[in-house]
């Protein structure tokens, strides 16, 4: 397959923000350079008072090389011109979690099921993604539908992160602390 200009990259059409709000369990995770999140993540997000979108997050994360917690993650979003595309400022509750300033781009939702979210941190000269990373939401703790699958393997192909996702396990840790 071609490789794919990250300016090419096809968006959710007319996305609709507030009925993406709610709570989303990623189902699998294409790291970028040093990861973070491990697993057990999910997503809450909201849109405040004056239509502006925020989150929430939580995940299993190693910091110091071995100390094992359950991050607590904020981030709020810059709209663009295209409203599936946004800029997030992110940051933990404590000092020593990561934050920074990535795109976050919704590629595709049913809002109700599956979500797919990309976002390029380092493009190429030649206009292909360098280091990114990519959450496949699901609404739903226990994984995607069968018939959110294909959809989403279809996606995974555009995004030219097709066989780069690790599956994202929910084992409870985030639940506890
Ligand atoms: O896990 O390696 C990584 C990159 C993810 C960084 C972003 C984490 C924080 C997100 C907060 C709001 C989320 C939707």
């Amino acid at each position: 397959s071609t490789r794919q200009h990250v300016s090419n990259i096809q968006v959710m059409q007319n996305f609709d923000r507030s009925r993406y709000t709610g709570r989303w369990y990623a189902v699998a995770k294409k790291d970028p350079v040093g990861l973070f999140l491990l697993d057990n993540v999910v997503a809450q997000f909201s849109v405040d008072g004056s239509g502006k979108m925020t989150a929430t997050a939580q995940g299993r994360v190693i910091i110091l090389n071995n100390w094992e917690m359950c991050a607590n993650m904020f981030g709020t979003f810059e709209d663009t011109p295209d409203p599936a595309k946004f800029k997030m400022r992110y940051w933990g509750a404590a000092a020593y979690l990561q934050s920074g300033n990535d795109d976050h781009w919704v590629i595709d939702t049913d809002y109700d099921n599956y979500a797919i979210h990309y976002s390029c941190r380092e493009v190429d000269l030649d206009g292909t993604c360098l280091d990114g990373y990519s959450f496949i939401f699901s609404r739903h703790p226990t994984g995607l539908r069968p018939e959110d699958q294909k959809i989403v393997t279809d996606k995974k192909k555009e995004l030219c992160f097709l066989g780069k996702y690790r599956r994202v396990s929910h084992t409870g840790f985030c639940e506890s602390s």
